[in-house]
């Protein structure tokens, strides 16, 4: 199988905040398809949707009732098989999101094979993670049935074969339609330990996530399914280390293609808690991204990202979303996708878009953030300090809707939207994205590169001055080819060697000839050898 995937860029869609195309107030399928030239125009090869199957909303999708069915709201299966033929039509790809660690507690298995689900006499102190404990009562069994994410997200047992299988016949179902891959939440999560016991804290993590079988049932799936097609596979692995990483994505294992690292996004908080918040120190990230650089060079594969419909907007959490939202915005992107591994970009992330600030919580729509909003009110925290976590970490930062234009509601909707616009619409939209200086045109420059240099893909990894607090730089090198990356995190000058080899691309106006750089604030730039 060729390794197309690793010249590749992915663009995820959160469908329900993308598009609206019948004023109902909620982005749906054939919003997409109006916006297949605008990212075709971007150079992205393949387009990721966050779940469109027919789900009664707890956690917007990731609660499958269906997994056949499109989610109304969204559309029909006919709107769908237009999209991927539009896709296609296009060059691009079309990658399906794929939730198999738990399904809606409304799904008919959840009736009827209750034995596809996971079942105690007894509960363990297991807290989930959106709050509250992992088990609930149920009466017709007298039992406790497992939910590591919200109760009504009931996790399937992994260990019986019939559930397995039946899992397998419909990702067949969706690739033999001509799905062009799966992102598969929380798949190193699908293996429990048989004797599941209290943890310290109620965190349960090492007892479930890259669990005793996990290896076994990828090997499996991989066998029976995935190497029967010319696909794309990411795992979504939280608590996940490069030598697990190796495991999952090495290519003589046969399981995935790359996982998603989650260590990077746990930098700026001060204990296992997203929402204790701490500031980024940049060394942290530069060791991070290091590692994982060094870690997966020869052996598995990396994905990178900043942004996903979970974490907040980049600009605004290692940026600087006000005075030098552009710079820091395109700073971000060449920091990012000069590494080594397959890049993500997040709706919205080629335009800038940033952290939003609701007033009260009733605007907030995200369970994880309104159960953590209770829970913290009820611990005696007050409104003003529980909301200035939501600001900086909540989860419906990335999913206000996508801003296309300074028209009302950004041009998302002609209706009302689930939830609400980021007023700085206005000024940050896409309607100006074919502008010479945009970040959208920035970002098709990045994409083009990695398409048409070797080194980008190939190239060996080296971190330059580690010890700055405020420099990521980093040099790549290929046969006799080199980059040499700056990307200034502050905004305060940095004066720095010139690299030799020309300027390739910056934030700044060119400058050449020169012995040192003097690199503006967030500036960034990048020379060729
Ligand atoms: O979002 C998180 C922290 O804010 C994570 O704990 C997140 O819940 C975890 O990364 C798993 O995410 C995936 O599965 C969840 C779903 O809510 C997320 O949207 C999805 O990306 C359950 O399906
Ligand atoms: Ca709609």
């Amino acid at each position: 199988m060729t390794e197309w995937w690793k010249k590749s860029t992915v663009y995820q869609i959160y469908p329900r905040s993308f598009m609206d195309s019948n004023g109902d107030g909620i982005g749906d399928i054939r919003g997409i398809i109006q916006k297949l030239d605008y990212l075709h125009e971007l150079g992205v090869d393949i387009l990721w949707l966050s779940p469109v199957y027919d789900s009664p909303n707890d956690d917007n999708g990731y609660d499958i009732r269906d997994y056949y069915e499109i989610m109304k709201e969204f559309g029909t299966m006919a709107d769908f098989d237009e999209l991927l033929e539009k896709v296609h039509a296009r060059d691009m790809k079309l990658v399906m999101d794929l939730v198999v660690n738990h399904t809606s507690d409304e799904h008919a298995w959840f009736k009827d094979h209750p034995d596809f689900y996971i079942w105690r006499d007894q509960p363990t102190n297991w807290r989930s993670f959106f709050g509250g404990s992992t088990w609930e009562y149920q009466k017709e069994r007298n039992q406790y049935y497992l939910h590591l994410f919200s109760k009504k997200q009931p996790d399937l047992n992994w260990e019986n074969p019939e559930m397995r299988t039946a899992v397998y016949e419909m990702m067949r179902w969706w690739l033999d339609k001509g799905v062009d891959g799966f992102r598969m939440d929380v798949i190193n999560m699908i293996s429990k330990v048989p004797d599941m016991q209290d943890a310290v804290n109620g965190d349960a993590s090492s007892q479930f996530m890259n669990g005793p079988n996990v290896h076994t049932y990828l090997k499996e799936m991989n066998t029976q399914v995935l190497s029967q097609y010319n696909i794309v596979t990411v795992g979504e692995t939280p608590g996940t280390t490069p030598k697990e990483a190796r495991d999952y994505t090495a290519a003589q294992n046969q399981e995935l293609n790359m996982i998603f690292t989650f260590e990077h996004m746990d930098l700026d908080q001060a204990s296992g808690e997203k929402w204790d918040l701490k500031p980024l120190d940049l060394i942290d990230l530069k060791e991070n991204l290091e590692k994982w650089q060094h870690g997966l060079y020869d052996e598995g594969w990396n994905s990178l990202y900043w942004n996903n419909h979970d974490q907040p907007r980049i600009v605004s959490r290692f940026g600087d979303d006000q005075k030098w939202r552009v710079e820091s915005a395109k700073m971000l992107a060449t920091c990012l996708h000069f590494m080594q591994g397959t890049p993500y970009i997040y709706q919205g992330e080629e335009l800038g878009m940033t952290n939003v600030r609701f007033d009260a919580i009733e605007e907030y729509k995200d369970i994880e953030t309104i159960n953590m909003y209770q829970e913290k009110r009820a611990a005696g925290i007050s409104h003003d300090d529980i909301m200035m976590k939501i600001y900086a970490k909540g989860r419906d930062n990335a999913r206000t809707p996508m801003q296309w234009s300074d028209a009302p509601n950004g041009g998302f909707t002609t209706g009302t939207p689930w939830i609400k616009v980021n007023p700085n619409y206005t000024d940050i939209n896409a309607a100006q994205h074919q502008e010479p200086d945009s970040i959208y045109q920035y970002y098709k420059k990045l994409i083009a590169f990695r398409k048409n240099m070797g080194i980008i893909t190939y190239g060996d990894f080296q971190l330059l001055h580690h010890e700055d607090k405020e420099l990521f730089a980093y040099t790549r090198t290929w046969n006799r080819e080199s980059l040499t990356i700056y990307c200034n995190f502050s905004n305060q000058p940095k004066t720095v060697e010139r690299p030799e080899g020309d300027k390739l691309i910056g934030n700044y106006d060119c400058r050449n000839g020169e012995d040192e750089l003097v690199l503006k604030p967030y500036e960034a730039v990048v020379y060729y050898k």
